[in-house]
């Protein structure tokens, strides 16, 4: 079996989380980082941990319910942190058989190949990002918790350890982003106002009663040097229970892709201006905002669909392969994991699937936004997923699949699917041509996707080892 110990808590369980804040460091004195690490490993939360806070708040819950109190928070905080292949050559650890060549590379050079936007060429690309992920980024630790205040101290009991602020500090910090579940009703919905966090591959040997829906996948596809690891064999032992982290900086610009939405929105009989902007959007998505997939739903909503874990993931848009009257072939989700348009040509996309765990960040839109139909502060998603290859991982979903206007089948579709309407980017172009398939009724009518809602603002690639390798390899 899994050894839950030995895992960092964010990749397998997840940690709990209504605020979550990554905060990226430099390395500036390797040999002193490595003793620092040192007293740091006991702060790291395992899954065990976190599948421990998670019994907790179920039982405090459950205990204030029954008392008929309104549940009250219990401070919860965890910790986890991972490296950049810079972070390694930094401290002196030959990192070379986490293969992986994304990783090795690093983001920053692979940008360009993501489609985001930039200046240059090849080596000399230069993405147009935030200053902070122009420098070398060596590691970054991720702190979540319940609330501003439990997750602030841990930030200083972690700085403190490292000497921050003094001359004996061992890391310099580069930036720290705070993210934040949005508030009220739209707890679990990302900044658009979809819900998520509905679809992840579900774990063998780890989730027990997986619900109806994906196939489960080894945990090799997301663990190093477990069964489904396509390196398991060439692995080093402190690579063993570590995973790679893919971490994204993604604006989301709300008012803009909301007021494209509403001009676009589907005029069919018996439909409301309003309704007919909801099925567009929930097109876009592939699924409601209620979370409802249209694979299962292609015309009205149904929030109890919604909501129930039995059902809301069950669809493999093996009904319409071929064909998008149902889900739109470009849809983010059918892009993402097209299940049978792959799985029933023979083709496995076990390898493709990631772990995600994002938070969103930013402030609700506000009346001037609404008004102006233009973003005027920065909101979005911290984007981070988890797998044991960047490169058949988020990579592969980005370049291949996200960014490829002719996937899913290529030449064999009635239609050209187009880019993702939500993620696919072309050399930073804001007109990233047509997409098939939003009517329903007429599947090769097209949309101008004249515009791009999310928009990379930096990003590294990440490996986040085992507590034993941190304490036995990279701590000294
Ligand atoms: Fe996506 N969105 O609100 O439209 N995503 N995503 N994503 N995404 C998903 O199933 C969204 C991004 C995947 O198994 C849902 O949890 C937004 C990147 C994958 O069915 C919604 C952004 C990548 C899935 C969104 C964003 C992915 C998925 C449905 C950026 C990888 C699961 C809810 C700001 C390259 C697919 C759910 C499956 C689901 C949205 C980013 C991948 C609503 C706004 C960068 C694999």
């Amino acid at each position: 079996g899994l050894d839950l110990r030995n895992i960092q808590g964010d990749i397998l369980s997840g940690m709990p989380k209504k605020t979550e804040t990554f905060y990226f460091f430099q390395i500036t004195d390797a040999p002193t980082f490595r003793q620092h690490l040192r007293a740091f490993v006991p702060l790291v939360k395992t899954v065990a941990q976190a599948l421990k806070d998670r019994d907790d708040i179920d039982k405090h819950k459950k205990k204030d319910e029954g008392h008929g109190n309104k549940p009250h928070v219990i401070p919860i905080v965890g910790v986890n942190v991972s490296f950049s292949h810079f972070g390694f050559v930094k401290l002196g650890i030959d990192d070379s058989k986490l293969i992986d060549p994304a990783f090795l590379i690093g983001q920053r050079q692979d940008a360009q190949g993501l489609g985001d936007k930039g200046t240059g060429d090849g080596e000399s690309f230069v993405p147009d990002w935030d200053d902070a992920f122009k420098q070398d980024i060596h590691g970054v630790f991720i702190v979540s918790g319940d609330s501003h205040p439990t997750v602030d101290k841990k930030i200083q009991d972690i700085e403190k350890l490292f000497k921050i602020g003094t001359n004996a500090a061992s890391y310099k910090k580069i930036v720290s982003i705070r993210g934040d579940v949005r508030p009220g009703d739209q707890s679990a919905h990302e900044h658009f106002g979809y819900l998520d966090g509905v679809s992840n591959p579900a774990i063998i040997g780890f989730d027990k009663n997986p619900p109806p829906g994906p196939k489960p996948v080894q945990a090799g596809v997301i663990l190093l040097g477990q069964e489904g690891d396509q390196n398991k064999d060439g692995r080093e032992p402190w690579m063993i229970d570590g995973s790679f982290l893919a971490f994204r900086h993604l604006l989301q610009n709300v008012p803009e892709f909301d007021e494209f939405v509403n001009k676009n929105r589907l005029q069919l009989p018996g439909l409301t201006e309003k309704e007919g902007a909801d099925l567009f959007g929930a097109r876009l998505v592939g699924r409601w905002k209620s979370g409802a997939p249209v694979d299962l739903t292609p015309f009205l909503d149904d929030p109890d669909l919604a909501t129930d874990p039995l059902r809301n993931n069950n669809f493999h848009f093996s009904a319409e392969r071929d064909f998008q009257k149902l889900c739109p072939f470009a849809a983010h989700v059918r892009k993402t994991n097209p299940r049978a348009d792959l799985e029933e040509l023979g083709f496995s996309i076990d390898r493709n699937r990631i772990l995600r765990r994002g938070i969103q960040f930013g402030p609700e839109v506000t009346r001037a936004e609404r008004q102006q139909k233009k973003t005027l502060h920065r909101r979005g998603l911290l984007f981070a997923c988890y797998q044991s290859s960047i490169a058949s991982g988020f990579q592969f979903i980005q370049k291949s699949w996200a960014n490829n206007p002719d996937f899913p089948f290529g030449e064999q579709t009635p239609e050209t699917p187009g880019v993702d309407p939500i993620i696919g980017q072309l050399r930073g172009q804001t007109d990233r041509g047509l997409m098939s398939g939003t009517n329903p009724n007429t599947p090769a009518t097209t949309v101008s996707l004249n515009d791009i809602w999310v928009i990379p603002r930096g990003g590294e690639y990440f490996f986040s080892p085992s507590v034993k390798a941190l304490r036995e390899t990279i701590a000294a």
